[in-house]
């Protein structure tokens, strides 16, 4: 059966090593995975670290792709490239530094739950970082259960100024 392409978005963050490099080599090796077009890239954010405070300030970005691969296939295309840009899921600390971390945070209107997956990502509406530059380049954007994206990011007590992002928790 044919699939009809699909527009995601991804999201780029990068706290370890030279992330503004990085970022940019991410967005390269996306726009070259098979099936697959990179869109549109929303600005690079400089981002207070959430949920581990005793790190490094993130770089965050968010990318919008079309995409005829499924959500699977594009998993396993944005893991080899963190991989490739040194990430070592092994010796790292859950939410701690990372070199490249591409997260799926919306898929179509696909939902997913599985193992390996869960499709809108389970932490997008409670993380600016996320919500600002996804908004940036859809500034509707609306989850596949109706949450209207700009306004759970008015419910987050955030800052925002000269593309730095402050949250409170
Ligand atoms: N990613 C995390 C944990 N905390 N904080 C910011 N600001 N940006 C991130 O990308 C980020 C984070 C785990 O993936
Ligand atoms: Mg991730
Ligand atoms: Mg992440």
């Amino acid at each position: 059966m044919p699939t009809t392409p699909c527009h995601a978005f991804l999201g780029l963050g990068s706290n370890k090593g030279e992330s503004e490099r990085l970022l940019a080599v991410a967005r390269d090796r996306i726009a070259r995975i098979p099936q697959t077009t990179l869109v549109a890239a929303s600005s690079v954010y400089r981002t207070q670290p959430q949920l581990y405070a005793d790190q490094p300030w993130f770089w965050n970005q968010v990318v919008r792709v079309q995409t005829a691969l499924s959500p699977g296939e594009l998993l396993a295309a944005t893991q080899t490239i963190e991989a490739e840009l040194g990430r070592n899921r092994c010796q790292e600390e859950r939410f701690g530094p990372r070199t490249m971390d591409i997260d799926i945070l919306m898929f179509g209107d696909l939902q997913v739950q599985d193992e390996v997956l869960t499709i809108p990502h389970p932490r997008l509406v409670e993380r600016a970082f996320m919500l600002v530059p996804l908004l940036e380049l859809e500034p509707q954007a609306i989850l596949p259960d109706g949450t209207v994206l700009r306004e759970a990011l008015d419910h987050l007590s955030y800052t925002w100024s000269n593309d730095q992002i402050w949250q409170a928790n």
